[in-house]
């Protein structure tokens, strides 16, 4: 008797979650667009996202995942999503500093210097605020991913001090902080779209870029540039986007399974990304890339040439953010 009681118990319980699920989830196609090509950290984070919100709809939800800027560069995406004729995305925060000034935190040059401080600070209460100052404008910021520290290749000469960034014409992420640290630090600063940074680089219209070891291995700069120096001059979280307009037509249960599917990718990005990044320095030398690091001296050197850019920053987003983000981080460095 209890065993069948417990039974009718269970099915009556399945029956009324397939009910919930047929009516939460309705048959939708996600256009998810990124900038990298299909096989870099960011192309595996975006289909292994993929998958999980079809295994939680039941296949309902359809994420297609559009690489190479197919469908344009990260600022024409945002605009898109804005626009509502795209529903997700994941790109640079630097790149949308002009629309959430906030954003220009994370462009700070030297603020974060692990992988640790990286996590708490984009997860914590910082982070979160960040974010949040998406959604006035017409996105929904969901998690952060690494893109990860960023490194200086040029095809001029080999970076070992400070003086040797004079003259090189190098493309910056489209923001003012990139624009002004290159410059402070003497270099001849110039922004572009990713999307066009191969070709600008293999034409020669400018002779280097920085960007995570990951990028430059899995976008081939190797092939056009000669020169990698570890400068590890700021660390560069990508953002999970949705659309605001498409996200609020979706029911509190889709809403949940794109938060969870997004938590569960940015771990997943993190330790795909580490993993290659801890390769990745040893396959480009064997590609043939020379290779060195930045004394810490000359780091310093660096460091001080950026002091009139820390002070900006703080100003634009604003000296509560600033200091709180002191704060945390002497907090995390503590912990
Ligand atoms: C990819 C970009 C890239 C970024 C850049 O679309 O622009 O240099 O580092 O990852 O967002």
């Amino acid at each position: 008797m209890r065993i069948k009681f417990a039974l009718a118990g269970a099915l009556a319980a399945l029956i009324a979650a397939s009910a919930v699920q047929a009516q939460d989830f309705k048959p939708r196609i996600v256009r998810f667009g990124y900038g990298l090509v299909d096989d870099s950290n960011q192309g595996r984070a975006v289909r292994f996202f993929a998958k999980e919100v079809e295994k939680a709809t039941g296949g309902k939800m359809k994420i297609r995942a559009i690489g190479n800027a197919s469908l344009g560069s990260d600022t024409q995406m945002q605009q898109a999503l804005i626009g509502g004729a795209q529903e997700m995305m994941v790109g640079s925060t630097a790149t949308l500093v002009g629309i959430a000034p906030q954003m220009a935190l994370w462009d700070t040059p030297f603020l974060i210097t692990s992988v640790k401080e990286a996590d708490a600070l984009l997860d914590g209460p910082v982070g979160e605020k960040v974010k949040a100052t998406l959604e006035p404008k017409g996105m929904v910021g969901l998690v952060y991913w690494e893109n990860g520290f960023r490194n200086l290749t040029n095809n001029k000469q080999p970076v070992a001090r400070l003086e040797d960034m004079n003259g090189i014409k190098l493309r910056v992420m489209q923001n003012n902080v990139f624009l002004d640290s290159f410059k402070a630090l003497g270099a001849n600063a110039v922004p572009l779209p990713f999307s066009e940074l191969f070709t600008a680089l293999e034409t020669k219209a400018v002779d280097g870029q920085e960007n995570p070891y990951n990028t430059v291995l899995s976008s081939k700069f190797y092939e056009v540039q000669k020169y990698l120096t570890i400068t590890n001059h700021v660390y560069s979280p990508w953002i999970v986007t949705v659309s605001k307009k498409w996200w609020d037509q979706l029911s509190p249960a889709e809403q949940k399974v794109l938060n969870d599917a997004a938590t569960k990718s940015r771990d997943f990005e993190r330790r795909d990304t580490r993993e290659e990044a801890a390769k990745a320095l040893a396959d480009l030398k064997q590609k043939g890339m020379a290779v060195n690091e930045l004394p810490p001296a000359e780091v310093a050197r660096m460091r001080d040439k950026l002091s009139a850019v820390h002070a900006s920053v703080a100003a634009s987003v604003g000296q509560d953010l600033w200091s709180q983000t002191q704060d945390e981080l002497t907090r995390i460095r503590a912990g």
